[in-house]
């Protein structure tokens, strides 16, 4: 962290947003008294420099999921100065990465990490340690976004993950891939956000906060971990079921994590709230307004034509409804209130849902775990 003074590229376009700039960037000089746009801005910044990313295939639906997170990152009050990156696999469609640049972010195109498993992009962002001058990076999922000031929970000492949502292997599963891999089984213990069972450290990879100085040491061993587990796969097809695999990047994170005993800390369900699922532990109404969501992780509950659909946690809602109201003025499209989630996913849901119960409950009686399913939406 240094003290720094630099010019900044203004990405604001009305007297709002240049108040939100000029409130929380510090500015010290700025074009003010009328909508024009804000050619420059004087920042001085005491504070972590925040690169908040993405990686999307190029494709219309990762478009609108890109530009989402894009616009809500660049229109969120921020402490500290904050750089938005998306980063496209294979090319981006010129269109598609000028709204983002318009928005004041960044577009790169980054090659393909391997065909067997599209979420292992991601590690595409720690590169950006490589190339790009900054303190922390926000590497986020493209179904999530920014609803409130990112800063006060960046660290510049550890990696903040979530516990996830839910784990799809049980302990000895776990223990068998550690065991796979040459690890002790870590002991530290998290209460899972959704289904409130009892996990490791195994955690939901959609919101990541890595320091730049662990992104190298990260990124290495996150790489190795998915080449030995998809290895593991292979070897010993009996030890992960393969409708659990597609958590691929999950599993090599944990391994990675441990190996490399980088310190994390466990960020709070705020960092990375859930949409797509009630908590578990439901919310009484009288303590919904004290919770204050700083990302929103939207999973499929998004309409066809890109705004967020109506979550059960109903303390989020007010925060989707504030990012549609803002993707209706910036994109020139109607909107007035939440959407329910289209009943075409609705019903794939409970399909889903429905066969996870029954597949769950066959493994358990099988196996004889007790305790919660263990298959989890991703
Ligand atoms: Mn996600």
């Amino acid at each position: 962290m240094r003290l720094k003074t630099h010019f900044r590229r203004g990405a604001a376009t009305t007297c709002e947003e240049v108040g939100i700039r000029a409130q929380t960037a510090r500015i010290l000089q700025i074009r003010t008294g009328s909508l024009a746009p804000v050619r420059w801005l004087l920042v001085t910044s005491a504070q972590p420099r925040l690169i908040v990313s993405c990686v999307a295939e190029n494709q219309a639906k990762w478009h609108t999921l890109a530009y989402n997170l894009a616009l809500s990152c660049m229109t969120t009050r921020s402490t500290y100065p904050v750089r938005f990156v998306a980063n496209f696999v294979d090319g981006v469609d010129p269109a598609a990465g000028r709204r983002i640049e318009d928005l004041g972010g960044e577009v790169r195109v980054v090659a393909r990490v391997d065909r067997r498993n599209p979420y292992l992009n991601k590690l595409r962002m720690l590169e950006l340690a490589d190339s790009e001058d900054f303190e922390v990076l926000a590497a986020l999922d493209c179904d999530t976004i920014v609803v409130r000031d990112l800063s006060p929970h960046v660290s510049l000492e550890s990696v903040g993950a979530k516990p996830a949502d839910m784990d799809p292997l049980t302990p000895e599963q776990w223990t068998g891939l550690y065991t796979a891999l040459g690890l002790c089984t870590p002991t530290t213990e998290y209460i899972a956000t959704i289904s409130g069972a009892r996990i490791g450290p195994y955690f939901n990879s959609g919101v990541l906060l890595i320091p730049r100085r662990y992104c190298g040491l990260l990124l290495d061993a996150w790489t190795d971990m998915n080449d030995r587990i998809l290895g593991v796969y292979r070897d010993h097809p009996e030890m992960i079921p393969s409708q659990s695999r597609v958590f691929l990047d999950q599993y090599s994170l944990a391994c990675a994590l441990a190996a490399t005993a980088i310190p994390v800390r466990a960020l709070p369900s705020e960092l990375n709230y859930p949409v797509h699922l009630p908590m578990h532990v439901p919310v009484h109404p009288a303590a919904r307004s004290s919770i204050e969501p700083v990302i929103a992780h939207y999973h499929k509950n998004i309409t066809a034509n890109g705004f967020l659909t109506r979550s059960r946690n109903e303390e989020v809602n007010a925060d989707l409804h504030a990012f549609n109201l803002r993707r209706s003025a910036a994109l020139g499209m109607s909107y007035s209130r939440l959407p329910d989630l289209p009943l075409k996913e609705r019903a794939l849901r409970a399909m889903h849902h429905c066969r996870k119960t029954v597949r769950g409950a066959a493994v358990r009686v099988r196996t004889r775990i007790p305790g919660p399913g263990w298959a989890r939406e991703g």
